[in-house]
């Protein structure tokens, strides 16, 4: 009885120390990156969702912040033509997605600007995407 007493308190302990020691506490965010689940999209009306992974783990990051959003057609030089670019609530940790409306055919840049937990610093991505007919 005395033995399994002493192995619970033993196991406690090393969950604490397991919990002061993170290891996202030691990474940047250059390790992080967004990643489109889809590359191509019809015209109109679509949903965008990209992944944030950490590129250490290659494990989805959940709760960051989106702190900068853009679509624009850069890609296409008419860096000028932008639409809009709605949140909508996550289905899946770490996939981040975003309502929109692809006015036109052909490419697109998503910029994006995110805030992740425990990091200093921002993460910062430019990912292309086509938009077919
Ligand atoms: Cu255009």
């Amino acid at each position: 009885m005395k033995t399994i007493i002493s192995c619970a308190l033993i196991g406690a302990l090393t969950s604490l120390a397991m919990i002061g020691a993170t290891p996202q506490a030691r990474a940047d965010v250059k390790d992080y990156e967004f990643q489109l689940i889809q590359k191509e999209l019809k015209k109109g009306e679509a949903i965008v969702a990209v992944r944030l992974i950490n590129k250490q783990t290659g494990k989805a990051v959940p709760d960051a912040v989106i702190i900068a959003k853009r679509l624009d057609m850069a890609p296409d030089s008419m860096a000028e033509m932008t639409t809009r670019l709605d949140p909508l609530p996550p289905t899946e940790p770490g996939v981040y997605r975003f309502k929109t409306t692809l006015t036109m055919q052909g490419g697109w840049q998503l910029s994006l600007g995110a805030k992740v937990q425990g990091e200093t610093g921002t993460v910062e991505n430019k990912l292309v995407l086509k938009a077919t007919q």
